[in-house]
C-alpha cells in the first residue's frame, strides 16, 4: 500500500540557481540541505569558485541546486569565469534563490544586488534573506518590506542557514514551484564532480581558513595523484601561488604553516572521504595564475579545449 501511495503522488524535478553576494550563506544552506559538506564554506568572501551542483533527491521531489560564486565585479580573468558560472547557473535554472545577508543591509541594498535584480529576467525568484540570526526580530519585518520594493513579484523567506531555522519553509516553496517531472538522476546521487575535486576543495578551504590578506585568492590546488590502496587513500597535491614572495608565506617558518594545513586537510579529508587519508602537500609558483587561461584550464576553471 505505501508504495502505491508513493506511486500515485505528484513528483517534482528541477534546478534551482542559488546567487547571492560573496558570503551570504549560500554554501552553508547546500550542506545543511545535504547534511554533508558538498561545498566548502569560510568566513572569506569568494569561496566558491565555480559552480558545485548539490541533488537532494526524497520521494516526491529532486531538486538540483546549483551553488554558485558570489556576484562580484570581475577585476580578473578568474573573476570573469566565476561570473560566467553564475550567468550559466540562471539560465539553465527553473528557480532562482536569491540570497542576501540580513545582517549586511543597512537602510538600502548592496547595489550588486539591485543590479543583478534588474538583470534577473526570471519570473521565478526566491528571495532569501540569510543570517536572521544575527538580527532583531522586528528588523526582519522592515527588511521583507525593503525587498519587496526591489524584487516585486517574488517570495521571500527569511532564514538561517547556519542554525536551520526557516529552512523546511524555504523547502517547502521550492517544491511548490518546481515543474513536475520524473527524477533525473538517481536518488543516492548527491554531486558530479569527482572525489578529486572534493579533495581539492578541502585543501583550498583549509588555506582559505589558515592563510590572511590576498594568500587565500592567490592560492589555488591540484591533485597530482590520488590513489586508492587497501589500507588508504594516498594523495599528492599541489598547492599554486602566484608569486614568489607567497611561498615561503604558505609553507611558514620550519615548514610550520604547511604542516599545520597538512593535518588540517587530511582531517576534513578523512572525514570526507570516511578513509584513512596519507596526505602530501607541495606548493608551486605559478605567475600571475587568475590572469591566465593556460593555468585557469589546467586547475578546470575553465572547461573543454
Ligand atoms: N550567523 C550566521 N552565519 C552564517 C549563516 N549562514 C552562513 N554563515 C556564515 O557566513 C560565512 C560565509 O558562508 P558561505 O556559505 O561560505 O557563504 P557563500 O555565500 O557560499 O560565500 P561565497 O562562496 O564566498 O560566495 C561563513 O562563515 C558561514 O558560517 C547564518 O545563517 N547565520
Ligand atoms: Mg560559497
Amino acid at each position: 500500500m505505501k508504495n502505491l501511495s508513493i506511486k500515485n503522488k505528484k513528483h517534482v524535478c528541477g534546478y534551482v540557481a542559488v546567487v547571492g553576494l560573496p558570503n551570504a550563506g549560500k554554501s552553508t544552506l547546500m550542506n545543511h540541505y545535504l547534511k554533508r559538506k558538498v561545498s566548502i564554506v569560510t568566513p572569506k568572501p569568494q569561496t566558491t569558485r565555480e559552480n558545485v551542483t548539490c541533488i537532494l533527491s526524497a520521494d516526491d521531489y529532486q531538486i538540483i541546486f546549483i551553488d554558485t560564486p558570489g556576484i562580484l565585479r570581475p577585476r580578473y580573468r578568474m573573476q570573469e569565469v566565476m561570473t560566467s558560472f553564475i550567468s550559466k547557473a540562471v539560465d539553465d535554472s527553473d528557480i532562482i534563490l536569491a540570497m542576501i545577508d540580513a545582517a549586511e543591509i543597512k537602510n538600502s541594498l548592496h547595489p550588486d544586488i539591485t543590479e543583478f535584480a534588474r538583470r534577473l529576467k526570471h519570473g521565478n525568484v526566491i528571495v532569501v534573506i540569510n543570517k536572521i540570526d544575527k538580527i532583531k526580530k522586528q528588523k526582519i519585518l522592515e527588511l521583507i518590506q525593503l525587498i519587496t520594493e526591489m524584487f516585486p513579484d517574488a517570495e521571500i523567506i527569511p532564514i538561517s542557514a547556519l542554525d536551520g531555522d526557516g529552512t523546511e519553509e524555504l523547502l517547502s516553496v521550492i517544491i511548490s514551484k518546481l515543474p513536475e517531472g520524473p527524477s533525473l538522476y538517481p536518488e543516492d546521487i548527491i554531486s558530479f564532480e569527482p572525489e578529486r575535486f572534493f579533495v581539492s576543495e578541502l585543501i583550498r578551504e583549509t588555506v582559505f581558513l589558515s592563510t590572511n590578506r590576498e594568500i587565500p585568492y592567490s592560492s589555488a590546488v591540484m591533485i597530482d595523484n590520488f590513489e586508492e590502496k587497501t589500507s588508504l587513500v594516498v594523495i599528492h597535491a599541489t598547492i599554486l601561488v602566484e608569486k614568489k614572495s607567497q611561498k615561503p608565506i604558505i609553507i611558514g617558518k620550519d615548514g610550520s604553516m604547511i604542516k599545520k594545513i597538512g593535518i588540517m586537510a587530511r582531517e576534513a579529508i578523512e572525514e570526507f572521504l570516511e578513509r584513512n587519508v596519507y596526505l602530501d602537500l607541495h606548493v608551486k609558483v605559478r605567475n600571475d595564475w587568475r590572469n591566465k587561461d593556460v593555468h585557469l584550464r589546467e586547475l578546470g576553471l575553465i572547461k573543454g579545449k
